[in-house]
């Protein structure tokens, strides 16, 4: 789908613990109430990661999977993992259709599986039912590759 640079949005949230991960996990697989989204449009959510885990408990057994296979416990207090939200202007995601739409998050997720490693991705998640507008989650693990990117572009992508 083509954008302009300027309509894309990316933003992203540090979870520091297992209880904050698993609070996003249970928003982004809808397993709590939402109060901002439309229970009639859960439906239209679409998880693009199906075959690694559609529910929190196979997220956190593939979470606890790849942080046993680092041979290092994560330090007290250090980020576990990601949660980035992908989304684009209401301007721009309107005129697209929903196959377009599909092709944008879609194309999202291959960028960044290639940028943190796609056996570090936890989710993609496409939510249609929230009142703010169509975004994906997507929750990674930040093993150091992705900081050696980060640092590269001076925190820039
Ligand atoms: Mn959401």
């Amino acid at each position: 789908m083509d954008l302009e640079k300027n309509d894309m949005i990316m933003r992203c949230e540090k979870l520091n613990s297992v209880a904050t991960l698993t609070r996003q996990l249970k928003h982004c697989l809808r397993e709590q109430n939402t109060p901002n989204a439309e229970p009639g449009l859960l439906h239209k959510n679409e998880i693009l990661t199906a075959k690694v885990g559609t529910t929190v408990e196979s997220v956190m057994q593939r979470f606890n999977e790849r942080i046993e296979k680092m041979n290092k416990k994560p330090r007290k207090n250090s980020v576990l993992a990601i949660d980035f939200v992908f989304t684009a202007s209401p301007k721009a995601l309107h005129k697209k259709s929903l196959k377009e739409r599909r092709e944008y998050f879609i194309d999202c997720v291959k960028w960044f599986g290639e940028k943190v490693g796609a056996e570090n991705i936890l989710t993609a998640v496409i939510h249609r039912d929230e009142s703010g507008g169509e975004h994906a989650h997507f929750h990674c693990i930040p093993i150091c590759i992705f900081w050696l990117i980060m640092n590269t572009h001076s925190g820039r992508w």
